[in-house]
């Protein structure tokens, strides 16, 4: 364990800390719903998930299939891929008005066999 050793590390350490810091940031201050889904084939569980206008959403992608399988919204150039057994998580912002977005899995076939959902973007009503 040299002087430099121990300077790299320290350098390493803020360097992620400079990084997580401005990936985390964001608007709004609050922790990202997080929402879990399954996806196997063919489908997601659940197929619809629901968001608020620029809400951040936290997925948790649970790869329950036997082949490897994605989590799509193409709409916010958003994806996850998961290899079989694996769980991929990624955050991305709802966009700032109500819509349908549609998920699907990009691997050739999969959304024609049914993988596909939607992603709800509903104003909150009260
Ligand atoms: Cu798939």
């Amino acid at each position: 364990m040299s002087r430099k050793f121990y300077f790299l590390t320290g350098l390493l350490m803020m360097v992620a800390l400079v990084v997580s810091a401005c990936g985390g940031g964001g608007g709004g201050g609050s922790s990202p719903q997080t929402i879990n889904v399954e996806g196997g084939e063919f489908f997601y569980k659940p197929p619809e998930i629901t968001a608020k206008p620029g809400e951040s959403i936290k997925i948790n992608f649970k790869n329950v299939g036997t082949v490897e399988h994605t989590f799509v919204i193409k709409d916010l150039n958003f994806k996850l891929t998961a290899a079989p057994g694996a769980t991929v998580s990624g955050t991305f912002k709802a966009p700032a008005a109500p819509g349908t977005l549609e998920i699907h899995c990009d691997v050739a076939g999969h959304t024609e066999a049914g993988m596909q959902g939607k992603l709800d973007v509903v104003a909150a009503t009260n």
